[in-house]
C-alpha cells in the first residue's frame, strides 16, 4: 500500500513536470497572439487614411480674396469633416489676414499668415469637425472686414 501511494505520488509529480513545459509553451503562443494586436492597431490608422481618401484625398480649395476692406466671398459653406484648403489672396493695397474664430468649437483658431502683404497670398488647411457657423475676420480691419463659414 505504501509503495503504491509513493508510485502514485511519483506519477503525479512526473505528470506535473510534463504539464509545466506544455503550459509554458501555450503561454508563449498566447504572447505571440497578443503581439498581433499591435499591427491591428496600425490597421486602425490605415482606416483613418482611408476615410481621408473617401473625402477625395486632396483638400478642397477655397480662395478668399482680400481687398480694402472686404472678404470675397464673405459667406462660405463647407462640408463637415472635410479637409479644406483656404487660400487668402490679398488683392488690396493694405496688409490683411484671415483668421477663423474656431477656438470654441475646434480648440484653436485657424489662420493665414499674420501679415499677408498686397499681391501675396497665404494658404492654410482646416478640417471642421462640428457643424455650425464660424466667424472669420481680418485682425486689422475688425469689425469691417469679417465673414462667416457655415459648416454643414
Ligand atoms: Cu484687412
Amino acid at each position: 500500500m505504501k509503495l503504491n501511494t509513493w508510485k502514485k505520488a511519483l506519477l503525479i509529480g512526473v505528470a506535473g513536470l510534463l504539464l509545466v513545459p506544455l503550459a509554458a509553451a501555450c503561454g508563449g503562443d498566447d504572447d505571440e497572439g497578443g503581439s498581433t494586436i499591435t499591427p491591428g492597431a496600425t490597421a486602425t490608422k490605415d482606416d483613418d487614411n482611408g476615410d481621408n481618401g473617401d473625402n477625395g484625398g486632396e483638400a478642397r480649395e477655397i480662395t478668399v480674396d482680400m481687398t480694402d476692406n472686404v472678404f470675397t466671398p464673405k459667406d462660405i459653406k463647407v462640408p463637415v469633416n472635410t479637409l479644406i484648403k483656404f487660400e487668402a489672396d490679398n488683392k488690396g493695397t493694405a496688409i490683411h489676414n484671415m483668421r477663423i474664430l474656431s477656438k470654441a468649437t475646434e480648440g484653436k483658431d485657424y489662420a493665414s499668415d499674420l501679415l499677408v502683404n498686397p499681391g501675396e497670398s497665404s494658404s492654410f488647411e482646416v478640417k471642421f469637425t462640428k457643424k455650425g457657423v464660424v466667424d472669420f475676420q481680418c485682425d486689422y480691419h475688425v469689425p469691417e472686414m469679417v465673414g462667416k463659414i457655415v459648416v454643414e
